[in-house]
């Protein structure tokens, strides 16, 4: 346990906060779009700058974004600077150093990390934030003792309040939202409500980030190689499905921002950027039809000449055609839909509640009227053969309808959601450390699978995901043979337009940078 205390921070004039963002973490197979500009830090920055606080803000990924560096801890690769570069650039003046912490793959790199950052600066307050952090603060502060505190779920409001805390040497026992150790032990506060009005968190402080190297390679979260920037029209889900972390991450509250401001922001980053495209990384964009309606008609009645896309994946219920239509009209060109599975009883299971034949006419209609559109498919824990058959049947009406793109992955277990907790109860997860983490990077890589379900071995669920693909893509182009030259053409000439020709040729070029690497050092030694 550290003995450091969060609140004995040096009272000098030249104080800095360090906000860091570690590397991008993968198998030489991950089928991911990896990087992409970081926006919940770049808020945190602004809500630093509008109050007047200095800070330092390290995105390792965009400041080495062709860096790719072999792990040391598992058979993986990091994009972006080394930890040694990171330790190094951080400013000395740093006292209060925050990490933020999203994937909890990613967990055994920023652990060793922190002890790095704790060894170059014993003084500092380290601060955790992010989606990890908020799902295993017990872990991290019973088992990395350079971590001092954690903060859970929304960021803006508790990374300033503890700042205010620490440098007038306040008790952090009265600020909602942290964990921290207390004569030893994990200690929670209360949790923090959300953020009311949304459309006062102070903008995104892009300009303390390398945007620029993500924008001129066309980098970014969506499917289009534009000058692309992140975009963040709404915040939360009001929804609970079982297997998903956002419930205790942002708790159920949807709020959206007002469109007109959400297109003011889009307009500076066009005067600012030269920004062509948007990627919204909002965890569930359309609920409300008014909403979408009010958003596009207001692009519309600016006349601006953007492309925007929805890759988190989306809801169904407020998507009709007259939707599809304004959304592609006013610039939307890719949309992911994520219904989870085709079988009506996985749905009830896992809470997603989502009418598949509705769901089905929304995806019609979004395909006649021009966008691009992908379903995300899971095999659950609990699925049957049955369950399997129907996502199958599912997965080939998808086809049939126009669909160009699907995944289809087996579950992955990541704390902080309610079917997590239950597998946990019922033995069929094993205990928190380094090794069920690494195990996490697993996951997006399609040369291998894993499986949580009893019915399944790793070795069919491997067969079923590749199966899946593989029927998708060739019905597709059984039923539209003219997609197989498109599809060839985007990738050849890098200008995707759908999320599979974006991932394969993503896929394709890290895996020769990997090679190269290896022939080089092969030659070398
Ligand atoms: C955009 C996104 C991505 C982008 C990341 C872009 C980037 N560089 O930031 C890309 C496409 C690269 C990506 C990839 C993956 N993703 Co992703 N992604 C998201 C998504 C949809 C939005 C994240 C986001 O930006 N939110 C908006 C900002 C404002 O929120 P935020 O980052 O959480 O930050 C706020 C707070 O967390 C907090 N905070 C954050 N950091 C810090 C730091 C400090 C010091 C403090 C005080 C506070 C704080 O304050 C911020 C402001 O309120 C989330 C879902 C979600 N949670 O919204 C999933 C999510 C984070 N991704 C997830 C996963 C699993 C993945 C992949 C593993 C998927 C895959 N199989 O490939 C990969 C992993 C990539 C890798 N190995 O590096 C999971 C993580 C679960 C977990 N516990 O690990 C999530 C939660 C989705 C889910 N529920 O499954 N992803
Ligand atoms: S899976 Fe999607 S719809 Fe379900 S709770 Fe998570 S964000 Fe909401």
């Amino acid at each position: 346990m550290s003995n450091h205390d969060p609140s004995s921070v040096d009272g000098g004039a030249e104080r800095v906060v360090c906000l860091l963002k570690s590397p991008a973490l993968l198998k030489a197979f991950a089928l991911s779009t990896l990087t992409a500009p970081p926006i919940g830090i770049a808020y945190l920055a602004g809500t630093l700058r509008d109050a007047g606080i200095a800070f330092q803000l390290v995105d390792a990924v965009g400041e080495a974004i062709d860096q790719i560096v072999p792990l040391e801890f598992c058979d993986g690769y990091a994009i972006g600077l080394t930890m040694d570069e990171i330790v190094q650039r951080i400013d000395p003046r740093a006292d209060i150093i925050g990490l933020s912490c999203m994937f909890s793959s990613s967990w055994p790199y920023d652990r060793r990390l922190v002890d790095k950052i704790r060894a170059r600066f014993p003084e500092a307050t380290i601060v955790l934030g992010g989606e990890h952090a908020t799902a295993c603060a017990r872990y991290i502060l019973e088992t990395s003792v350079s971590v001092d505190v954690c903060v859970r779920g929304e960021g803006e409001e508790t990374l300033l309040a503890l700042v205010q805390a620490l440098r007038a040497r306040r008790d952090l026992g009265e600020i909602p939202g942290l964990a921290f150790r207390r004569e030893g032990k994990p200690h929670f506060t209360e949790s923090r409500k959300r953020i009311r009005d949304i459309d006062a968190i102070p903008v995104p402080a892009w300009e303390q980030i390398p945007i620029e190297k993500y924008m001129a390679k066309g980098l970014g979260h969506g499917s289009s190689s534009l000058r692309s920037m992140p975009l963040m029209a709404t915040r939360g889900c009001p929804y609970q499905c079982t297997f998903c972390s956002s419930p205790q991450m942002w708790t159920t509250r949807w709020v959206a921002r007002n469109p007109s401001k959400v297109v003011d922001e889009m307009q500076s980053y066009i005067d600012r950027y030269g920004a062509q495209n948007f990627d919204l990384y909002d965890l569930t964009a359309i609920i409300k039809k008014d909403w979408i309606v009010e958003f596009g008609r207001e692009i519309l009645r600016r006349g601006m000449k953007i492309e925007y896309q929805l890759p988190s994946g989306t809801r169904s219920e407020a998507i009709d055609e007259e939707v599809s239509e304004l959304l592609y009209r006013s610039g939307c060109r890719q949309m992911n839909y994520a219904p989870e599975s085709g079988s009506p009883a996985t749905l009830a299971r896992i809470k997603k509640k989502v009418k598949l034949p509705r769901l089905e006419q929304s995806l019609r209609g979004a395909c006649r009227h021009g966008l691009k559109v992908m379903v995300n498919i899971i095999l659950f824990p609990d699925d049957t053969g049955r369950d399997v058959w129907e996502t199958f049947k599912f997965m080939l009406r998808c086809s049939w309808l126009g669909l160009h793109d699907i995944t289809f992955v087996p579950y992955v277990p990541y704390p902080g959601a309610e079917l997590y907790d239950r597998l946990v109860r019922e033995g069929r997860l094993p205990p928190l450390g380094e090794d069920y983490f690494i195990s996490l990077l697993t996951h997006s890589d399609i040369s291998s699978a894993k499986s949580h379900n009893p019915r399944f071995s790793p070795r069919q669920v491997q067969f079923l995901r590749l199966g899946f693909l593989a029927l998708f893509y060739s019905s597709s182009y059984l039923f539209r043979p003219q997609r197989i030259f498109i599809n060839l053409r985007n990738v050849i000439r890098n200008t995707p337009a759908t999320r599979g020709e974006r991932t394969f040729r993503l896929l394709v070029e890290r895996v020769l940078r990997i090679l190269r690497r290896r022939l080089l050092q092969t030659g070398a030694a």
